[in-house]
C-alpha cells in the first residue's frame, strides 16, 4: 500500500444544520456556494468489519479474470504488489495481518467505456471511530478520511452483521449503527450527495448466513439491526449479503483458514451496482442538459416571434413571426407553448383583417355620403350657371 495522494481542497468551514429533525452532528452544506466534486468511489467500514479481506478479493477477481465490460488496475505498483500478496498469503490458508497504520489505495476501474476512480480506505477502525462516533474531526487522520467520504460519487459500506447484533459490547455496537449511520447522513447532506449510491454489504455471510435466517432473513434483519442506516439512506442503497473469502473447512468461529479456490459471493456485484447507478445518472443528467439547452433556443424563437408581432399584426409580420417558429426543431413543434402562440398569432391576424375590413366599408359609407352631398350641389351650381348664361 502506498502513502496517500494529493487531496482535493479541504471542506469549506462547516455550519450548524438548520433542520430541527437533525439527529447527527453532520455540518449542512447550505453554506456551499460552488459546486462540490464527486469524482471517487469509496469503500470503508469499522476495524474487523472485512475490509483488507473484501479489498484484497475484489482486486484480484478483476485483475486475475478481466471482465470486458469492468476491470480495475491499482494506480501504483506498490499498492498493486500488496494487494496480490494478501491474495496469495490467502491462497496459503492465513488471513492477512490487520491493518497497522493509515491505508489508502487508489485503483482505476474501466467500467464499459467509462474511467471511474476508486478510493479504498482501509485505516485502522479506530480512525473511524474518532470520526463518526465520538465527532473528532480535528486530527490528520480524520480530516483526510471526512475529504475522501465528501467527495465520494458512489459508497461501499462493509459492514459485518455480527458486531450489529452484537449487543453485549456498546462500543463495537456504536460504531455499526450510530457511526455507519453518520456516515451515511454527512453524505446525503452534503452537495450533489443526495443520489449517491450506497452498497450495504453485509461482510463473512458464509459465517452468518444461518444467523441471518434464524433472525427473520436479510430484509426483516437490515430492518431490525441497521434500520438507521437505512432510514437515512433513504434511496438509492442496496444490502448485499457477501462472503469473500471462504473457510477451508466448514467452521462456525470464524478461525478457520481461508479458501481461495471456493468462488466469492457477491465481492463484484456492490461495485457493478454503484456503476450501474452512476451510469444511470450521467445519461440522465446529459439528457437533462440537453432538454436544456433545446428549451433555450425554443424560448428565444418564441421571444422573437412575440417581438415580430408587437411590431403589429400585419400579414408581413405574422409570415415572419411564422416563419421564425417553423424553423425550430421538429420534437419541440409540439409543444404547448408554441401551440399556445401560433393560436396567438392566427387571433392576431384575424383581428387586424377584421380590423382591415371594418376600416374599409366605414371609408366607402363617408365615400358615399360625401358624394351624395357633392353631386347635387355640383348639379345645381352647374344647372345656376348654365341657365344665367341662357
Ligand atoms: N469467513 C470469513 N471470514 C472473513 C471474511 N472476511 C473477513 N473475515 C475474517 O475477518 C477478519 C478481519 O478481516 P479484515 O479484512 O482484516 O478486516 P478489516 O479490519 O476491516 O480490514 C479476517 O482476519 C477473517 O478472519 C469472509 O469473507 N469470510
Ligand atoms: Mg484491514
Amino acid at each position: 500500500m502506498e502513502t496517500p495522494p494529493p487531496l482535493p481542497p479541504p471542506l469549506p468551514p462547516s455550519t450548524p444544520s438548520e433542520n430541527l429533525g437533525d439527529f447527527f452532528d453532520s455540518s449542512s452544506p447550505a453554506s456551499f456556494s460552488e459546486p462540490y466534486i464527486r469524482d471517487r468511489i469509496v469503500v470503508l467500514g469499522r476495524t474487523q468489519a472485512g475490509k483488507t479481506v473484501f479489498i484484497a478479493r475484489l482486486y484480484h477477481e478483476l485483475w486475475s479474470k478481466p471482465q470486458s465490460w469492468l476491470s480495475m488496475r491499482a494506480l501504483s505498483g506498490p499498492a498493486h504488489t500488496s494487494l496480490m500478496t494478501m491474495c496469495a498469503e490467502m491462497a496459503n490458508g492465513r488471513w492477512p495481518s490487520a491493518t497497522l497504520g493509515q491505508r489508502y489505495v487508489d485503483c482505476e476501474l474501466k467500467f464499459n467505456t467509462t474511467v471511474h476512480r476508486m478510493t479504498i480506505l482501509d485505516y485502522p477502525g479506530e480512525v473511524f471511530t474518532k470520526a463518526f462516533v465520538r465527532g473528532e474531526s480535528d486530527t490528520d487522520d480524520t480530516t483526510t478520511l471526512l475529504e475522501h467520504v465528501d467527495h465520494a460519487k458512489g459508497v461501499i459500506l462493509l459492514i459485518d452483521p455480527k458486531n450489529a447484533v452484537d449487543s453485549r459490547d456498546p462500543t463495537k455496537r456504536a460504531d455499526d449503527d450510530y457511526g455507519m449511520a453518520a456516515v451515511v447522513d454527512r453524505i446525503r447532506k452534503f452537495p450533489g450527495g443526495e443520489n449517491v449510491p450506497i452498497a450495504i454489504v453485509m461482510t463473512k455471510c458464509d459465517l452468518h448466513e444461518s444467523m441471518i435466517i434464524q433472525l427473520g432473513g436479510l430484509k426483516v434483519f437490515a430492518e431490525d439491526y441497521l434500520h438507521w442506516i437505512i432510514r437515512t439512506a433513504v434511496n438509492s442503497y442496496k444490502i448485499f449479503p457477501c462472503a469473500a473469502v471462504r473457510l477451508s473447512r466448514t467452521s462456525r468461529s470464524g478461525t478457520g483458514a481461508p479458501d481461495l479456490a471456493k468462488p466469492p459471493v457477491n465481492v463484484i456485484e456492490p461495485l457493478k451496482w454503484i456503476l450501474e447507478k452512476l451510469e444511470l445518472h450521467a445519461e440522465k443528467s446529459q439528457l437533462a442538459t440537453e432538454r436544456e439547452k433545446k428549451d433555450e433556443i425554443l424560448v428565444q424563437a418564441i421571444d422573437q416571434a412575440r417581438a415580430i408581432i408587437a411590431q403589429g399584426a400585419t400579414n408581413t409580420n405574422c409570415v415572419r413571426a411564422r416563419k421564425v417558429l417553423s424553423a425550430i426543431p421538429n420534437e419541440h413543434q409540439g409543444d404547448r407553448r408554441l401551440r399556445e402562440l401560433r393560436a396567438e398569432i392566427d387571433a392576431a391576424v384575424t383581428d387586424h383583417e377584421d380590423l382591415h375590413e371594418t376600416k374599409q366599408t366605414q371609408n366607402w359609407i363617408l365615400f358615399g355620403a360625401a358624394m351624395f352631398v357633392l353631386i347635387p350641389v355640383v348639379i345645381i351650381v352647374l344647372y345656376k350657371v348654365f341657365s344665367q348664361g341662357k
